[in-house]
């Protein structure tokens, strides 16, 4: 299928704003930890875990979303609600940790919910599939044609959690579509020996689902992908299951000394870069130019930076306030 200008240069600019965001989180968040990295120090205490790498995936399947569709996420998530459409400005404030982000700075980078957006995320494996599923259950037991989908690592697929959820989202034929990013690691265990088939393409179809598996350094590949698998569950025909093969370019968590790749791995991996393959196959139809690809990168540089000192100038919640808006 010929996916038009207009739809390559949506995908291209979006992959190029998480990039851009990434980017600059890889910076800043050694700001304060440095030389002994001390990972509770900084402007961003805690860990942080970046996407760069992996854009495609996410860009890919939320460019068939609606806002009202729902999105779970991971510990991995900027990408994914910055491709559902999140307010960047109140994401960066909710990474440090301030009164005006997302969750009042509660949250921090793993905890990123926007009830607008129906977009939720967090830190612990594979919780984020049963979340999607009933939200799926809900949307069918509300007649409504929206779409759950829950974004989850190959090293989350071998959790039961993810087990029950295809179980159960295949024999109530739920509005489900779950993708699984497979980025080869899980921390630094590697799929090959923790992961008892190569592909989870044949646990999908184990459980009654469609699925199937991408390149997932290929946007237009996601793409194509999730578009039958969204209007699948629009269509109140049930599940589907996506694996993206993918890579990610930065450690499992920053700070990562990443002794468990081998030697050129990494190198390798970034020669497939998704956003400059989807700019080469651009440039190549006449789509964009080199001039026009550095100023998508300057106006989200832009944008990022817009972001980020709207973050650093917001105030911290107040101590007192820290029993609010929480179980307690
Ligand atoms: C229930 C649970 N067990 C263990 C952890 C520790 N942990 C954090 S990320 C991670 C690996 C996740 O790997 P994968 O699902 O492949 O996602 P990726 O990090 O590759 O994006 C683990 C084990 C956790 N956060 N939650
Ligand atoms: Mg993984």
């Amino acid at each position: 299928m010929a996916l038009s200008k207009e739809v390559l240069l949506d995908l291209y600019r979006t992959m190029s704003k998480i990039r851009a965001v990434e980017d600059r989180l890889g910076v800043v968040y050694y700001e304060g930890k440095l030389p002994a990295f001390d990972i509770a120090a900084g402007v961003i205490p805690g860990e942080m875990h970046l996407y760069t790498g992996q854009e495609a995936v996410a860009t890919g399947v939320c460019a068939h979303l609606r806002k009202d569709d729902w999105v779970s996420g991971t510990h991995r998530s900027h990408g994914h609600i910055i491709a559902k459409g999140v307010d960047l400005k109140k994401m960066m404030a909710e990474i440090f940790g301030r009164k005006t982000g997302l969750c009042h700075g509660y949250g921090g980078h793993m905890h990123l919910f926007d009830p607008d957006l129906h977009f939720g995320c967090g830190g612990i494996v594979a919780a984020g599939i049963p979340q999607a599923v009933g939200g799926a259950l809900a949307m069918k037991k509300h007649n409504e044609d929206r779409v759950a989908v829950a974004f989850l690592g190959e090293g989350a697929a071998n959790a039961g959690a993810f087990h029950e959820s295809m179980n159960l989202a295949a024999v109530w034929k739920l509005p489900l579509v779950a993708v699984i990013e497979d980025n080869l690691y899980a921390i630094s265990v590697p799929k090959t020996i923790s992961t008892s088939v190569e592909s989870n393409v044949k646990r999908g179809v184990a459980y009654g689902i469609p699925a199937v598996q991408v390149d997932g350094q290929d946007v237009i590949a996601v793409y194509e992908a999730a578009q039958e698998a969204v209007a699948r569950a629009r269509r109140g025909e049930g599940p589907s299951l996506i694996e993206a093969a993918c890579y990610r370019f930065r450690g499992h968590f920053e700070g990562d000394a990443e002794g468990y790749l081998s030697k050129g791995e990494k190198e390798s991996w970034k020669e497939k870069d998704p956003i400059v393959i989807l700019g080469e196959k651009m440039k190549a139809k006449g789509w964009l130019t080199d001039a026009e690809a550095e100023s998508i990168q300057v106006e989200m540089t832009g944008l990022v930076a817009e972001a980020e000192t709207f973050a650093r100038e917001s105030p911290f919640p107040a101590p007192e306030e820290a029993l609010e808006n929480v179980f307690a």
